[in-house]
């Protein structure tokens, strides 16, 4: 079996430490933090996404396949982050009220760092409230929001309009994200920008604040 195929296996069966010595295994051997992450961690909860919904699996081997997998991205972390040109930029970053999938978010967070944006995490289960106010206090040019459900998906429209009643809206750019989610329901809910994947959204995040701060200038 490659070392690939074992971080998917281990990460299967919820083997955080093996996980991890794994990937370390993985890098070690010159495989790159992309490859390790696409082919190794995300392949294993592929499969395990996959068994989840034919009800092979249920929520508790889930949960410990994402908790091996958190434990992993924290070794990839720094490899991720390519040490790229510092942009200046603030966001504020949450999974959507409801939702407690946080391993993609997490991801967005580790890219967006990359980029040299400062990045206030508000967690998971998060109002619009929660985002508003964090959005005011660290005086925010980027919102962004992940969900991984359908179900929670629409939330995303209260935070933008939550935004917009506490008037800075004009002042902000909205980025959503996650599975469901598409660039027609990011126009739909009146958000700014959607991207697929955490490196996109971390490059779209640092042009967006690039020229929020040529505006600001
Ligand atoms: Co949940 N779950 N889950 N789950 N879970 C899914 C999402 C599901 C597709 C599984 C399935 O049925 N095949 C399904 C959703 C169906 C739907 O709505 N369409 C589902 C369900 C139904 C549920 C529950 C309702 C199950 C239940 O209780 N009966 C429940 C809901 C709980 C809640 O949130 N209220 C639930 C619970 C859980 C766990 C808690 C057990 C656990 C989460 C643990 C955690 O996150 N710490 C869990 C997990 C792990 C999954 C799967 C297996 C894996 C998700 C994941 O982390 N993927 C998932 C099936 C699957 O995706 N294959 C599933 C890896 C991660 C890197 O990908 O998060 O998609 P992802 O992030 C991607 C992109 O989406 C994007 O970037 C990342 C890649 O670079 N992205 C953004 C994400 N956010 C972004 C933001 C951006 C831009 C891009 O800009 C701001």
């Amino acid at each position: 079996m490659s070392t690939l195929e074992d971080i998917s296996a281990l990460l299967q069966k919820g083997k955080a430490n093996e996980t991890k010595a794994a990937v370390q295994k993985a890098l070690d051997e010159g495989i790159s933090a992309k490859s390790v992450l696409e082919d190794g961690l995300m392949a294993g909860m592929n499969v395990i996404g996959g068994k989840f919904k034919r009800n092979e699996v249920y929520v508790p081997e889930v949960l410990i396949a994402a908790r091996a997998m958190n434990a992993s991205l924290d070794i990839l972390k720094a490899r991720l982050a390519e040490s790229g040109t510092k942009s200046k930029g603030i966001v504020v970053l949450g999974t959507v009220k409801g939702d407690l999938h946080d391993i993609g978010k997490n991801l967005v967070r580790i890219m967006m760092e990359g980029k040299g944006l400062e990045v206030h995490d508000i967690g998971v289960d998060a109002s619009s409230d929660k985002f508003v106010t964090a959005a005011k206090q660290h005086n925010a040019n980027i919102v962004a929001c992940s969900a991984l459900l359908t179900t929670t998906m629409t939330e995303m429209k209260g935070v933008v309009d939550a935004l917009g009643a506490a008037g800075l809206r004009d002042k902000l750019v909205i980025m959503v994200g996650g599975a469901p989610v598409t660039e027609a329901f990011c126009k739909s809910i009146g958000a700014d920008i959607y991207t697929a994947d955490a490196a996109s959204a971390a490059e779209a995040a640092a042009e967006a604040a690039a020229s929020a701060g040529a505006k600001i200038a």
